[in-house]
């Protein structure tokens, strides 16, 4: 069975912005389509995702943001060298990495290159007769991560409410994906009723979450332990919290600045305000709390951290081999967020995450606060083995499409839950 056509196009993500999918034929006539997502809050050293802002090919009500010339690079250069070649990821892989040929994907783009290398790992276990989880875990019980779940976004997804990304919440007391899942939906729907209170209405932010203002860092988290208590759960041992500091976004030229809550830090005075921050607070994963590469205070901070305390690099390490080896070395952070559009192809992404977790890191496959319909990420996680999951909210269908599908793969597949705290 072969490649018998390839399509790229244009459709929406869930911000409504523009993103690439790719639908593919194989020769026993079954299409497979794949569909990119794409952040708000990007790390510097991600690969490159083509946008058609300042060439021939932009649509101006899209301002820039359309993906036509992506899409011209899947449909006239990469289809062309595809058609007629069996589906596998690996090797394809191989061509899409040889005919961009630059470490970032930048001339044919990271988000023409994952449509494809997506596209064609579903049609591989489709020919397989497999889910895209058992592709990737042919023998064995499947591992269904745990989810961290956003319940308050601020930053980059919710016009900056809070200085920090995310409030999100960690089952690591639920003993099924099915149990998290409900407990997570009942704190959400606390944290919102409460939240009324607050005079306003809140800003549903680009992942579902809720953008509501806080005075501090602490009475955010202080307002979502009060939801996991209200709803009858124990904050520690049944629910945690977990927090994006996102700290990219708010450092500049050595400075860490955090408009609302009105304070500017050092490198090393925001490693101490972050080490009484968990200290204080219920928190057992911490991600970004220092600037991408601000690597002298990630290696300060995790020395000095609680050993069971998760310290997770989402810009800092940005799904790149290289990156997450210098973090390995140096003792930066010990568990990583794995983005696939980061990365830029679903095999290099897979290589990545097998390396951290034979260096013993943690790891946390992630959405991006632009999402689509498409769930295949809940696929490669749990195929994968990563341990947790992080799509944001409960909210949106963009979000509900990852969660349901795990729902599914509990029921349908031989699975156990994952406990990695
Ligand atoms: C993050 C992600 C998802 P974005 O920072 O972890 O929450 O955001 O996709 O905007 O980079
Ligand atoms: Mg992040």
């Amino acid at each position: 069975m072969s490649i018998k056509s390839l399509v790229g196009y244009q459709v929406l993500d869930s911000r409504g912005r523009p993103t690439v999918a790719v639908s593919l034929t194989l020769s026993d006539g079954s299409s497979h389509t794949a569909r990119v997502p794409s952040g708000a809050s990007t790390g510097a050293h991600e690969a490159k995702e083509l946008r058609d802002a300042g060439t021939a090919y932009a649509d101006k009500f899209y301002e820039g943001k359309s993906v036509n010339l992506a899409c011209e690079n899947i449909n006239k250069i990469i289809a062309p060298e595809l058609i007629g070649l069996a589906p596998d990821p690996w090797a394809i892989d191989v061509i899409l990495n040889g005919l961009d040929g630059t470490p970032n994907f930048s001339k044919l783009g990271a988000n023409s290159l994952l449509a494809i290398s997506l596209a064609v790992s579903k049609a591989a276990a489709a020919k397989a007769g497999k889910s895209l989880a058992r592709y990737f875990q042919p023998e064995g019980k499947l591992l269904i991560p745990m989810p961290m779940v956003n319940i308050l976004s601020g930053g980059a997804h919710a016009n900056r409410t809070m200085d920090i990304q995310d409030v999100l919440v960690l089952p690591n007391g639920a003993s099924s994906f099915t149990e998290s899942l409900s407990w997570i939906v009942a704190i959400r729907e606390c944290a919102a009723k409460n939240g009324a209170k607050f005079g306003t209405t809140h800003l549903i932010a680009d992942e579902g979450g809720l953008g509501l203002p806080f005075a501090s860092i602490d009475a955010a988290c202080e307002f979502v332990t009060s939801c996991i208590e209200e709803v009858g759960l124990k904050v520690g041992t049944q629910v945690s919290l977990a927090l994006d500091i996102a700290s990219t976004q708010f450092f500049d030229s050595g400075t860490y600045s955090l408009p609302t809550i009105n304070q500017e830090f050092t490198s090393s005075q925001f490693v101490k305000f972050i080490t009484k921050l968990v200290a204080d607070q219920p928190i057992l994963s911490i991600e970004d709390p220092f600037a991408e590469d601000d690597w002298a205070a990630w290696a300060e901070f995790t020395d000095s951290a609680p050993a069971s305390l998760q310290i997770l690099g989402d810009d800092l390490f940005t799904t790149n081999i290289e990156r997450l080896r210098r973090g390995i070395g140096d003792k930066c952070a010990n568990a990583i967020l794995i983005k696939v559009n980061q990365n830029g192809l679903v095999t290099h992404t897979r290589d990545v995450l097998a390396t951290a977790q034979s260096a013993n890191f943690k790891t946390v496959v992630s959405a991006r606060s632009g999402e689509t319909e498409d769930s295949w990420l809940a696929d490669l996680a749990t195929g994968w083995r990563a341990s947790q999951i992080k799509v944001g909210s409960t909210h949106g269908a963009d979000r509900t499409a990852k969660w349901n599908r795990l729902l599914e793969l509990e029921v349908t597949e031989a699975t156990e839950f994952a406990r990695p705290f």
